[in-house]
Parts: structure tokens; C-alpha cells; sequence
């Protein structure tokens, strides 16, 4: 008998040991996630990567679970904005991979670093089309909407796979990747020192790529000669974290600057020379333009037009890492090719300890049209009406921003989204978060996930109605986390506005939704705190008390219905045809 044991004991032994010897495609993947500085994975579980996430946990990575996909991978791609590495969002196959693909492909558009790792199903059935459970081709999917696509097949290729993610979502230009990896690699088991052997470390994954001497020359003669400059910051700059470098070189020159949405805190909106209150001034009367990590697309008119002034009346210097940029809309007279903190040492290096301040009559100018701006503005804010227009509420909460600087600010909606960007000032870089190169409704709640997750700061996402709505059920994400996230819902019973009227009185207009909707209620099922105001003082109150105590607070912010515009400040772009005018109400 006792024999018997001992022999059973013994080969338990042996089969431990064989089992210590081997490694998983499970593991390695965590393994390769792990030793590339992967802190946090955002995603959704399912077949075939529910035991991967699982794992992941147990092994030290935060895994952050979602209710959709689009959410996770919302978060994942503003995190990789937020900290330079690439965000992490894991889905099952077809339609949870499809259901993170707008994401990856709203994060490559927006140039923020990110992979989208997806579960896929048995190949050979895939590839035959024999109808595979969630079958789906993902990888020829994904290519066109991304910046780079791997599938990995063997165990033994997981290091070199997770490092070609990681490069191609990091180098040059940033953008979404997409990693495939069928169920069957992760179940797949090698010898174990071979599996750690074949991990790779990317080293440094986004080097430095420095400017020609020649092309920094060109921009500096051309920029010292310009009798109106103008400096335009994108979100490019703001991802460079290349902070004190852009505020060197903006102080030396003395040259008026505009914020992007997303470069807005880059320098405080109050700085002296931030011509942010003038706009259409600067952009119209400006005679040489540097672009910084901004590229001359729809959001800044292509470029020329009749926001842009004269025809042909300016040159373009031109500041970003990814040489097509240059002459993608008209032409650049300086492109400077490089990354940005490279670009912008350069240029401040050789800019010398005499560069000459721009014309006085043209800072006069745009500081006049500024303080012109400003005063219009000032009593709009001020106003404590019920119901509140926008204007009032968001002077409400442009006086919170600025009391707590280091809030991170989510934005998105239509009014809500364009006139907050107009009305409240950013302080410090990175802290404003909204809709981006697409004007994309749906990244509220997964920006503020990962804004709360990955800086520890407290957010508050301003929200219209119907943004919402795009990744609302995520509240309940937040609140099983325990997020300090106050979301204000901007309610103005609506799309635009909440007053239109369908004329033939069949349906409700296509804008509207359910009047006098009580958005904080939702909030209050997940053990969240709900609040309903209606002025702007109670608003404050209401955020103030949200941002102290840190706990989940969504506020339904009651806005006067009529209060709107249709499509915000981009009404223009609406197409319009002078045959269908006469069938519309
Ligand atoms: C994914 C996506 N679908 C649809 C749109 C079109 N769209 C632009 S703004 C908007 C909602 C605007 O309403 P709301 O968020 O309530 O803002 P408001 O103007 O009422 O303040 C929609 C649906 C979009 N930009 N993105
Ligand atoms: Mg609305």
C-alpha cells in the first residue's frame, strides 16, 4: 500500500515538473504585456479570452471591464493619448472585435497610440467559410481602419508579435493597432525557456527623430520676417509632453497663439498671448502661420477659404513627425519634419537670445479684438436664469475649472460640446478630452474611465443629452469601480435643441427625445449620486460637492430647450440643396 503512494506521489511529482517546463500562450502573452510596461488593460470578456483577462489580473495588470466594447476601446486610446504607451483593449471575436474596431479606427484618425487585441476563431474554418462560431476574418477587417494589423499563429511568435504592435503603435505618427490572436495560439503550449527566450522589450519605441538644420533655418527666416504671426498648437503638441520646450518657444517669439480643442492648457487659455477670445481675427489676418503638431484638416478649414482671408495671403511653417503631412492641403513653405520636442528645441535653440518681438501693431490688434470678445461675453456667463441657457450653466462650470486646474474635462455633444470649448479656459496641459478629429458622440464615459484610471485626478464630463446616450450604461463601470468622475448631462430634451416638431405628426421630430428626462436617476441604480438642477448656482453646488467627496455623481443639468443651434457652431457643413429646401418644415 504504502508503496502504491509513494509511486502515485512520484509521478505527480514528474507531471509538476513537466507541467513548471512548459508555458502557454496565455502566459505569454501576459509575460510579453508585462514586460513592455502594460500596466492596464480595458476590455470586455467572452470566448476566448475571458481566462485571458483572468489571468492578466492575477498576474499584476489592472483589467478594467466594460459593458461595450466601444467604451473599452474609447478608454484604451485615450490613454494612450494620456501616458504615451499604448493603450490595451481586449474583445472577443467578430462582434466584439467590430464593436472595438470604431475606436481603434477613431484613435488612428486621432493619432493616439493603441491596440485592439482580439479573441478570433479556428482559422481553417474561418478561412473556408464553414460558418465558425463568431467566424469572421478579422484581420482583413481591421488593415484598412488602422495603422498597422498582426496575427500571430504559433506560441513561439507571441514576443515578436506584441512587439510589432507596440512599435507600430508608438513610432512616428501614433495610431491604432490591431493584434489578432485565435483562441487556439492562446491554448497553445511551448517549452518554457523557449517561450521566455522568444519575449522581446521594445527598446526605445519612439525615438527621437530630429530635424534637419536646413529645414529649421528656412522656418526661422520665413517666421522672422512675418510682420503677423501666428502659432497654432494642435493635439500632436500636446501628446508630445514636450510641455516646457512649446512654452519656451511661444515666450521667446511673443507670437500669438491658438489652441486646438485638445491643445487647449498646453499654455493657460489666460495667458497674455493666447488669442484663443480671437480667432477668426488671427486666422484671417495672420501673414505666416506655425503649425504645431496641427494638421490643416477640416477643423481648420483645409487651410484657405474665406475664414483664411486673401487668397495665397500667407505662408505655412509646419511642425509634425509625419512627412505626407507637409502641402496635404496647401501649401508649406517650411515643413519641419521631426517629433515635436525635437522640432521645437531646434527652432528655440536657434532662434539666439535676439529674436525680435512681432510688429505692436499687431499684437495691439489681436489683443483689442480679444478684450472686445471677452467683455461681450462676460455678462452672458454671469446669468443665473431658469432654466439655464448654456452659456449660463457653463460660466458655472468655467469659474470650477478654474478653481481646480487639474481636472480633466471630458466634452462632448453639439452645443454642449462647442460652446464649452469657447467658454471654459484649461490651465494645464491634458486636461481637455472630447469628441477629436471626427467629432465621434460616444467617448464620454470611456474617456473618463480612463482619465480617472490612468491619472488618479478627478474628471467631470460635460455632456449633451444625446452623447450620453452613446456610452451611458457605463455610469454603472463607474460606479463599481468607485471612479471620481461627476458627469454633467447637459439636458435640453435633445439632439441641438429639444423643441422641433415633425409637421406631419406621425412620430415625434427625429432630434427630440422623452421631455424633462431625469438622466440622474441612472446613476442612482448603481449606488451612484444623482442630482437635478435646474440654475447655475445649484449646479455649482451640485459639481463642487461632486469633486470634493470624489464619488460618482451624475447632475442632470435642466437647459432651456430652445436654447440651441442646429449642429453646434458647424451648422454650415449641413449639406444644402436649394430643390429639397421647399420639403423641409
Ligand atoms: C457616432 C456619431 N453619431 C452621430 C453623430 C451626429 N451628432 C453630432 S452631435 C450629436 C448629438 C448632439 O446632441 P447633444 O449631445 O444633446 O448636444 P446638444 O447640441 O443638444 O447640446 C449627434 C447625434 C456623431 N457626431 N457621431
Ligand atoms: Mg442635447
Amino acid at each position: 500500500m504504502a508503496e502504491a503512494a509513494a509511486k502515485e506521489e512520484r509521478k505527480a511529482d514528474v507531471a509538476m515538473q513537466a507541467e513548471t517546463e512548459k508555458i502557454d500562450g496565455f502566459s505569454l502573452v501576459i509575460d510579453a504585456l508585462k514586460l513592455n510596461g502594460i500596466k492596464t488593460i480595458y476590455g470586455v470578456p467572452g470566448i476566448p479570452i475571458t481566462d485571458l483577462g483572468r489571468m492578466a489580473q492575477t498576474a499584476g495588470i489592472r483589467v478594467i471591464s466594460f459593458r461595450h466594447e466601444q467604451n473599452a476601446g474609447n478608454a484604451a486610446a485615450i490613454a494612450g493619448f494620456l501616458t504615451k504607451k499604448p493603450g490595451i483593449c481586449l474583445t472577443v471575436s467578430a462582434p466584439g472585435f467590430l464593436n472595438g474596431l470604431t475606436a481603434l479606427a477613431n484613435a488612428t484618425t486621432n493619432c493616439f497610440p493603441m491596440i485592439l487585441i482580439s479573441g478570433s476563431s479556428e482559422r481553417e474554418i474561418v478561412d473556408l467559410q464553414q460558418g465558425d462560431y463568431e467566424e469572421m476574418d478579422q484581420l482583413a477587417v481591421a488593415k484598412p481602419l488602422c495603422k498597422a494589423a498582426f496575427r500571430v499563429l504559433h506560441a513561439a511568435d507571441i514576443g515578436i508579435g506584441v512587439a510589432r504592435a507596440i512599435r507600430a503603435a508608438l513610432s512616428g505618427r501614433p495610431g491604432g493597432v490591431y493584434l489578432d490572436l485565435p483562441g487556439k495560439l492562446l491554448a497553445q503550449v511551448i517549452e518554457a525557456e523557449e517561450g521566455e527566450r522568444s519575449l522581446v522589450k521594445v527598446i526605445d519605441p519612439a525615438p527621437a527623430q530630429i530635424p534637419a538644420a536646413a529645414a529649421i533655418g528656412r522656418a526661422l527666416d520665413i517666421f522672422k520676417a512675418a510682420k503677423r504671426p501666428l502659432i497654432i498648437l494642435g493635439k500632436g503638441a500636446a501628446y508630445a509632453q514636450a510641455d516646457d520646450q512649446i512654452r519656451a518657444l511661444v515666450e521667446k517669439s511673443g507670437v500669438p497663439f491658438l489652441p486646438m480643442s485638445m491643445a487647449k492648457g498646453l499654455l493657460p487659455d489666460a495667458h497674455p498671448q493666447c488669442a484663443g477670445a480671437a480667432r477668426s481675427t488671427v486666422l484671417k489676418d495672420s501673414d505666416v502661420v506655425m503649425l504645431i503638431g496641427a494638421r490643416l484638416n477640416w477643423l481648420l478649414s483645409h487651410g484657405k477659404g474665406k475664414s483664411w482671408g486673401e487668397p495665397h495671403s500667407k505662408k505655412f511653417i509646419q511642425v509634425d513627425i509625419e512627412p505626407k503631412e507637409m502641402d496635404s492641403n496647401v501649401e508649406i513653405a517650411a515643413p519641419v519634419v521631426g517629433d515635436i520636442a525635437s522640432c521645437v528645441a531646434a527652432l528655440v535653440d536657434a532662434m539666439g537670445n535676439a529674436w525680435r518681438a512681432p510688429p505692436a501693431d499687431w499684437l495691439s490688434a489681436v489683443n483689442a479684438k480679444k478684450e472686445e470678445n471677452i467683455a461681450k461675453m462676460a455678462p452672458r456667463l454671469m446669468k443665473n436664469s431658469e432654466p439655464m441657457d448654456f452659456y449660463g450653466a457653463l460660466g458655472a462650470l468655467r469659474t470650477i475649472i478654474k478653481q481646480r486646474p487639474d481636472t480633466i474635462l471630458v466634452n462632448e455633444g453639439a452645443n454642449t460640446l462647442d460652446l464649452a470649448r469657447g467658454v471654459i479656459d484649461m490651465y494645464k496641459p491634458r486636461k481637455r478630452l472630447d469628441v477629436g478629429t471626427w467629432g465621434v458622440m460616444g467617448i464620454g464615459m470611456g474617456f473618463a474611465v480612463a482619465a480617472a484610471i490612468e491619472t488618479g485626478n478627478r474628471v467631470l464630463a460635460i455632456e449633451g443629452d444625446s452623447a450620453f446616450g452613446f456610452s451611458g450604461m457605463e455610469v454603472e463601470t463607474i460606479c463599481r469601480y468607485k471612479l471620481p468622475v461627476c458627469i454633467v448631462v447637459f439636458n435640453n430634451n435633445g439632439i441641438y435643441r429639444g423643441t422641433d416638431v415633425n409637421p406631419v405628426g406621425t412620430d415625434m421630430a427625429t432630434t427630440v427625445f422623452v421631455k424633462d428626462a431625469r438622466y440622474d436617476r441612472i446613476i442612482e441604480a448603481f449606488g451612484g449620486i444623482g442630482a437635478n438642477v435646474i440654475t447655475p448656482d445649484e449646479l455649482t453646488r451640485a459639481v463642487n460637492e461632486a469633486l470634493d467627496s470624489g464619488r460618482p455623481t451624475l447632475i442632470n443639468a435642466v437647459i432651456d430647450p430652445a436654447a440651441g443651434s442646429e449642429s453646434g457652431r458647424i451648422g454650415n457643413l449641413n449639406p444644402k440643396s436649394a430643390v429639397s429646401k421647399n420639403r423641409k418644415p
